[in-house]
């Protein structure tokens, strides 16, 4: 089985910027720095022999390249169930567009479809009995974090390989979007 999900990634000072914005939060476990990531459709586990499949159904996507603009800082979940720190994304109608291409692609390629919306933001850390008032310092202290704009020009279906030590990561394909 292959554990997959699609993303888009940054350019390195944008990575550099996000990392950056960790610390000061007992209990959370920061996302790496190379780890950075915008969800767009997790997939989760498939057999092997639907790579192919999935592989050909991204590369039929045909979508602008876009600017995106990260703005913010919050919170998943409230008071002890809090989950993620997460950075925000500024509203994008392509970024929406490119997600719900995808989307279909993902469903006529035989994936059951994701019931959830998509909220599209970047995981900095998963919490685990963080503090709430180290949490709202956090935000507080976060709120004005801007980054952008930069360009996305290309989206990527990554291998998720679960380890000890946190996830890995592997850029398994690369799809470019219509310059
Ligand atoms: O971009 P983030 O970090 O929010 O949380 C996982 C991560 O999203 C999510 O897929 C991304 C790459 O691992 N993910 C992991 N397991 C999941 C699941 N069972 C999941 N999303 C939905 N359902």
């Amino acid at each position: 089985m292959l554990r997959l999900f699609v993303a888009l990634d940054f350019p390195d000072d944008i990575r550099r910027r996000l990392a950056g914005l960790g610390g000061g939060v007992p209990g959370a476990r920061w996302t790496e720095e190379e780890n950075l990531h915008l969800t767009l459709r997790f997939i989760g586990e498939v057999p092997d022999d639907m790579a192919g499949d999935i592989d050909a159904a991204l590369a039929g996507v045909t979508a602008p390249a876009f600017d995106l603009t990260l703005d913010g800082v919050g919170v998943f979940g409230a008071g002890r169930a809090s989950r993620v720190l997460w950075a925000g994304v500024e509203r994008s109608e392509p970024l929406i567009h490119l997600q719900s291409k995808i989307e279909s692609a993902l469903v006529r390629a035989g994936l059951a479809p994701e019931e959830r919306k998509f909220t599209p933001h970047v995981t900095l850390a998963r919490l685990k009995d963080a503090p709430q008032d180290r949490i709202g310092r956090f935000i507080a202290e976060r709120g004005l974090f801007r980054a952008g704009p930069f360009p996305i020009d290309q989206f990527t279906l990554y291998r998720s390989h679960l380890g000890r030590t946190g996830p890995v990561y592997e850029a398994v394909a690369e799809y470019r979007l219509d310059g």
